[in-house]
This record gives structure tokens, sequence and C-alpha cells, in this order.
């Protein structure tokens, strides 16, 4: 720790205690990092040292113009932004600096700009509002700030109530007096990367929890790169002519690996589209010709719908993560496009995807098997590992983990060195580790405990459903009973006939005691930005 070229103590000082941390695995000889380690001179200053500056590194728009950056060209406006926060902005190496913006090119120098400064990128969801923002400003005491023009206003508001955030600019807003380009075009475009230590945090990333103060994770430069030499290089198999893109945002460690991270790691390119919600991104997909595709379970639900009307030739490889992949979901997507979906099972504490199967041991039904760097195991209420086929907590751990900013609650994700992501898995015969339910959302109803998305699972096989969220809802007589709320396709009614068939139905597909014994019908269903289902506004409405 002597070492960090942070002048800013404060990540350092807010790190969990040692015998709080999980245990670190580095026994691969591709996790053998250097001791100094910065992930911008990692993923665009060597690839610009090398002779590879010209390749095509990122696409988008701003302002309604198409952008084409370069790997050179990317590193020149990130240089320049690092210029701009330290000369202009007084940003000293450790500082925090908020990010706010959707998915653009901008976003993507801004980050690298703080990367390279020596700052500490906190990304945060372009939704979230003054209340939700404020609390990141207090937890990561944030001095600094990069905005997208267009969401200014909300962050001005929490300017107004925290004087420490002293030091904001904008951009993508036009480029006039005052702006972040603006800045920028009066410095140089060179900089020196700082020599940041390999365990000196690089990102907070906020969970998206759905109760209490949200938590900051933090991420060394070494989590980064570690994560970049795991599941992409083993699971993933990208190549340098791939193009990246997706929906999740770069504020989503999920995000911000898949889209900008793991395509820099192997100097192909990405996409980032503002918008890139079901309806518009197969559009994208077939305009950039992109080949590799993150989005969540429930996107792909809804683009094999519309598959018949897309050009999909140019992909060649599907992500899905976020939550549970549903069987009909994978089947679905192999029908209308030929491709076998890649699911993966991530965390922000652990910054991506530790259990993942590629598209040869896909297997319906099953997330995967640990990704080479990660172990796991599925234990017990006392911590004792379970033999295979019995449901308990799935515990992970390898080069990345649960390093929360300040917060008690690490306790509850590490135990014995274990993460333990609060999922409720099992292990089958074949080694494939299969999705429950998150452990807070079994249901146990009569005596059974039944896993909620199972029964999920089940309904989204029925050709009336769209979309639906299976709940524990309180029963006298038998403690909860298995509720589904369910979004029908356009054309089916929601009356009582519809019940019975869709209970029928599932007493056919699976144990007939996992029945749905309440249906509500709704025309949509609570979801986080990042695609989850939010179980807790099904069960209180309120
Ligand atoms: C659930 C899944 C079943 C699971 C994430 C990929 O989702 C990400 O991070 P979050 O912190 O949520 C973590 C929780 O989400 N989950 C995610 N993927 C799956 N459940 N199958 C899956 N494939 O409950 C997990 O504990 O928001 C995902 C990469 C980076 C991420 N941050």
């Amino acid at each position: 720790m002597a070492d960090s070229a942070h002048v800013d103590t404060f990540a350092r000082d807010h790190l969990p205690p040692p015998s709080a941390l999980p245990e670190f695995l580095f026994d691969r000889p591709e996790l053998q990092l250097p001791p100094r380690l910065n992930v911008a001179a990692e993923l665009l200053d060597a690839w610009v040292a090398q002779g590879q500056g010209d390749r095509l590194c990122v696409q988008g728009e701003i302002d309604g113009q198409p952008v084409r950056w370069t790997y050179a060209e990317l590193q020149q406006r990130a240089n320049r932004i690092a210029r701009v926060l330290v000369h202009e902005m007084g940003l000293v190496s450790g500082n925090r600096v908020l990010l706010r913006g959707a998915n653009s090119p901008m976003l993507a120098a801004c980050w690298f700009g703080v990367i390279k400064a020596g700052g500490i990128a906190v990304g945060t969801m372009p939704l979230l509002r003054e209340r939700e923002l404020l609390p990141i400003v207090d937890k990561a005491e944030i001095t600094h700030a990069l905005c997208d023009a267009r969401l200014a206003d909300a962050l001005h508001a929490v300017q107004a109530a925290r004087p420490r955030l002293a030091q904001v600019l904008h951009f993508n807003g036009g480029g006039g007096a005052g702006s972040l380009e603006a800045a920028m075009a009066a410095q140089p475009p060179s900089f020196a990367t700082v020599d940041t230590a390999a365990d000196d945090c690089a990102l907070i990333a906020f969970t998206s929890g759905t109760t209490g103060v949200p938590k900051g994770t933090m991420h060394f430069h070494r989590d980064v790169i570690a994560a970049c030499r795991c599941w992409p290089r083993h699971v993933l198999r990208a190549r340098a002519d791939d193009v990246f893109i997706g929906s999740p945002p770069l504020a989503f460690t999920f995000g911000l690996g898949g889209l900008l991270m793991f395509p820099l790691a192997i100097g192909a390119s990405t996409v980032l589209v503002e918008k890139a919600s079901p309806d518009v991104l197969p559009q994208a997909i077939a305009q950039y010709r992109a080949s590799v595709c993150f989005t969540a379970p429930t996107s792909y639900r809804a683009m094999a719908a519309q598959a018949a009307q897309h050009d999909w030739s140019s992909l060649r490889k599907c992500v899905s993560a976020g939550e549970a992949l549903p069987a009909a979901t994978r089947l679905l997507w192999k029908q209308a496009t030929g491709i076998e979906l890649i699911d993966g099972i991530g965390s922000t504490e652990l910054f991506h995807i530790f259990i993942s199967a590629d598209e040869a041991q896909a297997r319906p039904g099953a997330t995967g098997v640990p990704v080479p760097g990660y172990r796991a195991c599925v234990l017990d209420e006392q911590g004792r590992e379970l033999p295979p086929g019995q449901v308990g907590r799935l515990a992970v751990k390898g080069p990345t983990g649960c390093k929360y900013l300040a917060d008690e609650r690490q306790a509850h994700y590490v135990q014995n060195g274990w993460n333990l992501t609060g999922d409720a898995y099992l292990v089958d015969a074949d080694g494939q580790y299969v999705y429950q339910a998150r452990t807070d959302d079994m249901i146990v109803s009569g005596g059974y405990n039944i896993a909620g998305p199972e029964v999920e699972g089940a309904l989204l096989l029925h050709p009336a459903v769209a979309e639906c969220g299976v709940i524990g809802a309180a029963d006298e007589a038998r403690g909860q009973i298995v509720k589904a709320v369910v979004v029908l396709k356009p054309g089916f009614n929601g009356d009582a006939a519809l019940v019975k068939e869709l209970q029928d139905f599932c007493k056919q597909t699976i144990a007939p005691f996992k029945y749905p014994r309440a249906i509500e019908f709704r025309t949509s269903l609570p979801r986080t930005e990042t695609g989850k289902l939010q179980r807790f506004r099904l069960r209180d409405p309120a």
C-alpha cells in the first residue's frame, strides 16, 4: 500500500479491514499482474504504443452526428479530459469523479480521462434523480463531476445541496463556451497516464440494490484487468475484428465490462448507443453490423418476437446476464436467430461474470460452470459445502471480490473468505450450476420450497404469456401461496378461463404443487434500469 499513487487516500482509508476481505485467487498464469497497473494504460495507451492507434475503437453519435473514433482518437480525447480535470478542475489523484450520462463515445472518453488522471470513476445510472444521487455523492465524498448536458438539471440540484461537489463540467451539449469540449480544445492531446498501483482503486460502482442505502463496491485497477483475462478470454472468446454492442449502461459493471473494457482488451471496437431498448437495438445491430451483443433476458425475449423484421447476419455471439435466463427465452432466441445464448451470472461486487457456459456447453435451465480463475460451491446455512442436487447459498471466490466502501454489509456478502451473492443454487450431477432464486425470494408454501423463477420458466412456455413474475403471497393456511403476475401478449384476454388454462399448463410442465394458485394480469412489470424484475414491488404494490 505504501507505493499507492493516490494523493487523496479516501479509497484506501475506507476499504474493509483485511480480515473482512474475501480470499483472492491469482493462481492462473494470466493472472500474474505487475505491481504497477493502470486500466487506461493497458486498454488504450498500449494499443497506440504498439502502432495500432488507427484501429477502429468506438462508434456512436454525438449531438445526432455519427462518430467513429480510432484508438488514437479516443486516447487523445481522454488525454485532453485528463488535462482538464487536473489543470482546470483541480483534480488530485484519488479524488472521486461522478460520471453521468447515457452510453455515448464521450462518456467513454470521460471514463478513460478520469482513470488516466488517477481519479476514481463513479458511474451513475442516467435515470437517477437528485434524491438518488445525493447518497452517492455523500458516501463516495464526490468532489468532481462530468455530466451529459441533457441530464444537467438533477445534478445542479445536487450541487446546490452539496458544496463539496464544486467542480462540474458538461458534455454532449453542442460544445459551446464553458462546456467540457471547449475546455478540451484548449488543452494539448497528450498526457502521461498516472502510474497507479495495481491495488489503487479505479472505480466505485454502486449496486442497483432494491432496498436500503446503496452500497459502493470498490474495484482496483487489477480487478478490471483480471476480469478481462477470465470470462472474456475463456468463455466469450471474441476476436479483434468483432463489433460489440448492447444495452447495459456503463455505470453498471455488466455494461462497463461488456461494452468498454472487454472489447478494448482485445483491440476490438464497440458501439455505444444511448437508446438500446429492444425496439431499437435490432436496428442498431444491423446498421453497425455488430457481432457481439450484451443485454438482459427480457430484452432477448422481446427482440425474438420481432426477429423476422430484422437483419441479424452480422451477429455471432449473444450474452445474457442480469437475471436468470428462462429455457423458453434461450429456445426462442435460437429459433429466431440461430444463435445459442451465452448465459452468465455476474455481480457488481465481483465486477463481472463468474459462472457461465459458452455456446457449446450451454444447457437450457442451467447457468454453467465456474469461469476459469473462479471457484464456486453451494453452502448450507452453517457454511458447510452441500453435495450435488441440494439447494443452498452460492459461494464464489476468484481474482475479484467484494470490497464495500465503508459498509457494515461487507460481513453479509463475505463470510469465511467466500463471496455470498444472495442466490440459491444447486449443482447438478454434471457439475452445472442451476439457479433457483434470490435467497430472499424462495417461496415456502405448505412446507414446500418453491423457486419463483422455475414457475416463471413454465409460464413463459405458454403462447399467451409475454412476461411474468412469480412471488409468494401471504396465505393463512399455507403460510405463502405461489402467485403469478402475468403480462399477456396482444390478442389474449385475462379472464377466468385463461387463469385456469395457465394453471393447468403449469401443472403439466412442472411438479403440480408448484402451480400458481393466484394469477393477476397486468400491462407491465416493474423493472430496474438494468432490466431486473423488482419482485418486492410485486409483493407490495405501494
Ligand atoms: C442476478 C443472475 C441468474 C443474481 C451483473 C453480469 O447483474 C449483475 O450485477 P448486479 O449486482 O446483480 C447481481 C445479481 O443478479 N443475476 C445476474 N446474472 C444472472 N441470476 N442468472 C444470471 N445469468 O441474483 C446476482 O447475484 O446488478 C451481471 C455482469 C456484471 C454484473 N454486475
